[in-house]
């Protein structure tokens, strides 16, 4: 079974919907299998994000999430990694499809509710930033 890395952001976690999130996974027949509370620190997202650090939103970013309730979730499932980009939706919820978790429930293009493992690389890296220690 394909694993991928979840993270329900702070703004979704504020907004008290991490039921609501987890349960559109569960219905898409992808399942928890690990499941951690985390308030991150500079440098676990630094490492996340790696790819980015030359953006100019990568400060913005990193200051929204830094030592603020995450959930980090390994979710499996057949085309997991595929699967949960689909049910996130698109970077900007503005421009995300109808019904998208980042349709309903996501802030702005940077606080978008939840992010999801690009690839499997990037799943098996992300799940051992955050699931390692
Ligand atoms: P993804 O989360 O859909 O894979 P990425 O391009 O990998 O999108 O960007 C990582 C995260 O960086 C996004 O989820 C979002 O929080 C933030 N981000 C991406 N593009 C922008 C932007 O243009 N402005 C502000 N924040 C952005
Ligand atoms: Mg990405």
């Amino acid at each position: 079974m394909e694993r991928t890395l979840v993270l329900i952001k702070p703004d979704a976690v504020i907004k008290n919907i991490m039921g609501k999130i987890i349960n559109i996974y569960e219905e898409n027949k992808l399942c928890i299998e690990d499941i951690r509370i985390i308030f991150p620190t500079r440098g676990i997202l630094e490492k996340h994000y790696e790819e980015h650090k030359e953006k100019p939103f990568f400060n913005k970013l990193i200051s929204s999430m830094e030592s603020k309730k995450v959930a980090a979730i390994i979710l499996s499932g057949e085309k997991s990694v595929a699967r949960v980009r689909e049910i996130n939706g698109a970077t900007d919820p503005e421009k995300a499809a109808l019904g998208t978790i980042r349709n309903l429930y996501g802030t702005n293009v940077t606080q978008n509710a939840v992010h999801g493992s690009a690839n499997l690389n990037d799943a098996e890296r992300e799940i051992n930033i955050w699931f390692s220690s």
